[in-house]
């Protein structure tokens, strides 16, 4: 007799909630991430049992807790490394990363650097609300200068990072930027980083409305004129077409009024999604209150990822060495005894 056909089990975003007491503070951004992120995931087909959330510490980083699928909430900063940890003993799970901008960038900077820069297929949410939010406000790395805090009351003195221009820097593979109020947008970016091989850097501009209430409110509300749509193939514009983003010849981008009384659409900058990264750096640059900020896929690359190469170099070992003895590697070579008293035994 043959088997049955396996039944395909279809999920719904009920089916990735859990029974958690979802500890965020009325009006957080983070709820609204949250439920896209699950209807997403489940459109997708996931497997839940081959779906894990790994986090760091922050209000954004109690993420994994409201998941229904597998999850770490780990120390502060370190999500990047014990999800490279995970995905190089586990090729075949996904593995998200939770992060925010203070646990992503501050402490945890040296590992995201290095998950981005080996190009580990980890898709790494970096929640950006510009503010420590657990440790009830102080000023983060995002922070624009001049933010008042409980730790900086004069406003603070340190020129923000950029986390896009430090995800090219370090060498991710795909990188792009949402805002959490944008459910369509997030979602189809959730979807083109859950497909790409290696490492996924996404950005969400979140709302933290207890410690830095309205911070992306211009960027959110004014969509039109202040988010600049980047579409592969597609020129740079906004406000309905009526304007446009374009080079000068010492590389410095300009806004330009766009038709009859402006300049042609074709002087305009074409977005090139696999284009340079230097490109991707001069756009990622465009930052608010001056230019639109950019939002969408800006940098893919195809390259294999490290996880996959470092199976592909084990699994070559042992076919040519065969699987090996792990307790006579250990005690070959230079080793020896320490006698009783504490003295090298020949
Ligand atoms: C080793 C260590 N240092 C400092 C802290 C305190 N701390 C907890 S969360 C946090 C920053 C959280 O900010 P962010 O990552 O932006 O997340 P948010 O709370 O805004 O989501 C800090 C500094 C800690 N928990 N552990
Ligand atoms: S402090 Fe801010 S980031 Fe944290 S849960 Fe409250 S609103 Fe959200």
């Amino acid at each position: 007799m043959t088997e049955p056909a396996q039944k395909l089990v279809k999920l719904s975003k009920k089916d990735l909630e859990t029974d958690q007491d979802v500890r965020w503070c009325p009006g957080c951004g983070d709820y609204a991430i949250l439920a896209i992120v699950q209807r997403t995931l489940a459109s997708l087909g996931i497997k839940r049992e081959n779906t894990v959330f790994v986090s760091g510490i922050g209000c954004s980083s109690r993420f994994p807790y409201y998941m229904n699928t597998f999850g770490f909430h780990t120390i502060h900063g370190r999500a990047p490394a014990i999800a490279t940890g995970l995905k190089l003993a586990r090729p075949d799970l996904d593995v998200w990363v939770i992060t925010g901008d203070g646990d992503g960038l501050s402490i945890g900077g040296n590992h995201m650097l290095h998950a981005l820069r080996r190009n580990v297929g980890l898709k790494i949410i970096l929640f950006n609300n510009q503010i420590y939010g657990l440790t009830k406000g102080q000023y983060s790395p995002t922070s624009k200068v001049g933010t008042r805090a409980a730790s900086t009351p004069s406003g603070s003195i340190d020129h923000p990072l950029n986390p896009l221009q430090f995800a090219i820097g370090a060498g991710a593979t795909f990188i792009a930027r949402a805002t959490d109020t944008d459910a369509k947008g997030l979602a189809a970016i959730l979807d083109r980083a859950y497909k790409h091989q290696g490492s996924a850097l996404i950005e969400v501009l979140q709302n933290c409305p207890v410690f830095n209430d309205g911070i992306w409110d211009q960027v959110k509300d004014d969509a039109a004129n202040r988010q600049l749509a980047l579409v592969d193939g597609q020129p740079l514009t906004f406000a309905g077409g009526t304007m446009g983003v374009r080079m000068t010849p010492d590389l410095v981008p300009e806004l330009v009024k766009v038709g009859d009384d402006g300049v042609p659409k074709e002087s305009l900058l074409v977005h090139r999604e696999r284009g340079s990264s230097a490109y991707a750096h001069l756009i990622s640059s465009l930052t608010t209150p001056e230019f639109p900020v950019p939002v969408g896929v800006l940098h893919v690359e195809d390259k294999t990822a490290f996880d996959v190469m470092a199976h592909q170099q084990v699994t070559d070992a042992i076919a040519k060495q065969g699987k090996g003895d792990l307790a006579k590697l250990m005690v070959q070579g230079m080793t020896w005894e320490v006698g009783d008293d504490g003295m090298r035994q020949e």
